[in-house]
């Protein structure tokens, strides 16, 4: 089904934002495998304008296609090929971000990051080939880019920010979409993102998941939809429950209000909200929009950040996506790169911590660590919970125990398991939990200034 990652069970996916191909690959060996990550989403993979000015290369050229070439400052197609495979050796799964909404904008011309030229104003896209027919005109919109979101059709035939829009009434369209996401498949990946989906018809997404081949492993590709729906618009993410994973936006925001009163993170997947069902959501803290967005929690946020991620691993709702940043102080600015504009490596401090302004949450103890327990508990319903003394704690089912503070603590609480002595997963069992017949334990965090602890059964000490 569309909804199978096709990591053997594993849970949490990572957003390696901007990363270069060959260090995708390398993380996928020397850690995400070991740490029991599913899989990574990877930036776009196919060829993109080049924005020279104003600003210099900002992140988001990426999200304006020039052709499905997979040039782009991350790598070519064999240093994809050669990630996709070494990814897969270690169980680890790549799912491709594809823009396929739209094409780049009528601002931009020129040449991709591939070399192909292109003219945005003209539709002109000779690299797929596409032309000015093979997009929707903007008669039946507002002014380019003006999109009036209480209009269904707008929303998805309107130029969203002034990007060309494909028009998939013409199988010509299909047809030339198709055969990129089925080259994707070919080359090994487990499924997609689907940008700007909300801005595509479900039955053209329909129509298109038809055209693909299955995996050569067999079984369709996974597939999760970006739709923000607020319930405040026209087109509701409930129409495309059939096709897919669907980002739950709401989550993000509720999970935000939350974190600084732990009792409300309580009902933070429901309580009238109207939450995407959890075998359909897609959760997340931040991701590459949001993290750059005004009051919005992100790295810079440090403990409240940890919590927050911390929480939404260790708790039952969605299947969860970790974002890892590149840090940056204007919301445009590229990531890091050398004098030429190729992007830097990721560098590995001896500490475990990335270097060249590679942010790495997923490194962080809280956060990678949990990825573990979250494929161990992982069909386990929260009980037992408990927030007093200003520590929070909770048992999924009969299979692992979560506790967070805001600072140190030392706490004796019931877990829900058997007796034992069990690994603290967050210190990398650096401290031990004992519990004991009647399943209490008593307890404080490994290093006061990590205010978490974790344990499940498969990880006796
Ligand atoms: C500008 C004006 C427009 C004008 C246009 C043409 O703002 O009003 O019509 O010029 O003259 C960049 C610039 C943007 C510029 C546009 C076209 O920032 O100012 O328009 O290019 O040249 C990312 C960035 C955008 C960026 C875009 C393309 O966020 O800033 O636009 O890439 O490079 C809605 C959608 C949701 C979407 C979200 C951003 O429902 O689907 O908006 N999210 C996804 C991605 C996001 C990406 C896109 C969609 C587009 O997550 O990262 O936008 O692919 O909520
Ligand atoms: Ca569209």
């Amino acid at each position: 089904s569309y909804f199978d990652p096709h990591c053997g069970g594993r849970q949490v996916i990572v957003h390696l934002f901007e990363w270069r191909w060959e260090d995708v690959a390398a993380e996928c060996e020397r850690y995400l495998g070991p740490k029991g990550f599913c899989g990574v989403q990877v930036s776009p993979p196919n060829e993109n304008a080049v924005v020279k000015s104003n600003p210099s290369r900002p992140w988001w050229e990426r999200y304006q296609p020039v052709s499905y070439h997979l040039n782009t400052r991350s790598g070519d197609e064999k240093d994809f090929k050669d990630m996709v495979d070494r990814c897969k050796a270690v169980g680890v799964r790549i799912y491709a971000d594809v823009v396929i909404n739209h094409m780049a904008g009528s601002d931009r011309k020129g040449l991709g990051t591939g070399g192909t030229s292109f003219d945005g104003a003209t539709g002109d896209f000779p690299g797929v080939p596409f032309s000015a027919d093979n997009f929707h005109s903007a008669s039946d919109c507002g002014a380019r880019g003006d999109i009036n979101y209480q209009v269904s059709s707008q929303v998805r035939n309107c130029d969203l920010l002034g990007l060309r829009d494909l028009d998939y009434s013409q199988s010509y369209v299909l047809n030339k979409v198709a055969a990129y996401l089925n080259k994707l498949i070919d080359l090994g990946v487990a499924g997609f993102r689907v940008d700007a989906a909300k801005h595509m018809w479900p039955d053209d997404i329909s129509a298109l998941q038809k055209k693909l081949q299955d995996l050569p492993e067999g079984g369709k590709p996974f597939f999760c939809l970006e739709v923000i729906d607020f319930d405040s618009e026209a087109v509701k993410d409930r129409e495309y429950f059939s096709l897919g994973y669907v980002t739950e936006f709401r989550y993000h925001q509720k999970v935000k209000d939350g974190v600084s009163s732990f009792n409300r993170l309580k009902d933070v997947q429901d309580a009238g909200w109207s939450m995407v069902p959890s075998d359909k959501a897609l959760v997340f803290v931040d991701n590459h929009d949001t993290q750059r967005q005004m009051g919005t929690l992100n790295y810079k946020r440090g403990d409240q950040y940890k919590r927050a991620v911390a929480f939404t691993l260790a708790n039952d709702y969605g299947l969860v996506r970790v974002m890892s940043s590149f840090s940056f102080r204007r919301k445009d600015e590229g990531p890091p790169h050398e004098a030429d504009y190729s992007i830097k490596s990721v560098s590995i401090n001896s500490d475990g911590t990335c270097g060249n302004r590679w942010v790495c949450e997923h490194r962080w103890n809280m956060i990678g660590n949990l990825a573990r327990f979250r494929t161990a508990v992982h069909g386990e319903k929260v009980t037992n919970w408990v927030y007093r003394n200003r520590v929070l704690s909770f048992s999924r089912g009969h299979k692992g125990f979560f506790a967070m503070s805001r600072t140190d603590f030392t706490v004796t609480r019931d877990t829900g398991l058997p007796a034992g002595e069990y690994c603290d997963l967050i210190s990398d069992c650096a401290m031990t939990v004992s519990v004991d017949t009647k399943g209490s334990a008593t307890f404080s965090p490994a290093h006061s200034s990590e205010p978490f602890v974790a344990i499940i059964t498969e990880e006796k000490a």
